[in-house]
């Protein structure tokens, strides 16, 4: 290849790099504070059934977290041992709502604080999944502001694996199960010494504060609690935020673009 061809080509790539850019330039990536990576996951547009199998999200990429690659809140223990907690997930949309989809493996399923059809649930001391949106996308210091302005636009939405929910730390406490709020289903698999726990939400831009839209981004994180013997939990996995309190920081979240 001549020089100038080969500057002729890297101008083109620069120059399709850069119409790219402009039309994402809104999500363009930003790094934590610390300069580490920020996380950024597109959502892509596709029809999801809320019954807790994951067949429909085929084609879709799924991210795995292990105790290796995820981050553990410091409020509770650590383990070391993938077979007791680790997890994949997914995002995408239909142009309504943000749907997500966790697997998580476990090696012991523990529901001894909630029962299905609570929407004000004890979430976080069984076998569960938090969802955390920053719908406004202002990575606030305190996503649980005493003034609850930034409830307003997301919060925290808790689908334990038998079915019950929480979204108390929301504008819209007892909202689970409304098509206008948001939904879920779960599915549990026991297989010979481990069970796979699967989880599907449907999350409304209404729960975001009803501005957002395809080709907007938002803040996201997702945390799987784990209990292996009772009462509280032994363990919250994320998938980005900073400990402890991984709920709290918004800055410690990843983006979620919504393609358009
Ligand atoms: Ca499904
Ligand atoms: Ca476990
Ligand atoms: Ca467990
Ligand atoms: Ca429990």
């Amino acid at each position: 290849m001549t020089t100038e061809r080969r500057d002729r080509l890297a101008l083109l790539l620069v120059g399709s790099l850069a119409l790219a850019g402009c039309r994402t330039a809104q999500v363009a990536d930003s790094p934590f504070p610390d300069g580490g990576h920020r996380p950024r996951w597109v959502a892509e547009r596709r029809a999801i059934t809320l019954d807790g199998r994951l067949d429909d999200w085929h084609g879709i990429a799924f991210h795995r977290v292990t105790p290796h690659t995820g981050v553990f809140d410091l409020e509770s223990s650590v383990t070391r041992d993938p077979a007791d907690l680790s997890y994949r997930f997914a995002v995408c949309h239909d142009g309504t709502a943000l749907y997500v989809a966790v697997e998580v493996t476990d090696d012991i399923l523990k529901l001894d604080d909630t029962k299905p059809g609570e929407t004000h649930a004890k979430a976080w001391w069984d076998d569960a999944v938090e969802v955390f949106l920053d719908g406004n996308h202002n990575r606030a210091p305190h996503a649980r502001v005493q003034d609850g302005s930034e409830y307003a636009f997301g919060g925290e939405f808790s689908l334990v694996a038998n079915g019950a929910a929480t979204s108390n730390c929301t504008a819209w406490p007892d909202s689970f199960g409304k098509p206008d709020f948001w939904q879920g289903a779960t599915r549990v698999e026991a297989q010979p010494k481990r069970v796979i726990l699967r989880y599907e939400y449907r999350l409304t831009w209404n729960v975001m504060g009803g501005k957002v839209r395809p080709g907007d981004t938002i803040g996201f994180t997702l945390g799987v609690q784990d209990d292996d013997d009772g009462g509280d939990r032994d363990h919250a996995l994320y998938v980005v935020g900073f400990t402890p309190h991984c709920w709290m920081d918004e800055n410690g979240w990843a983006d979620v673009y919504l393609a358009p």
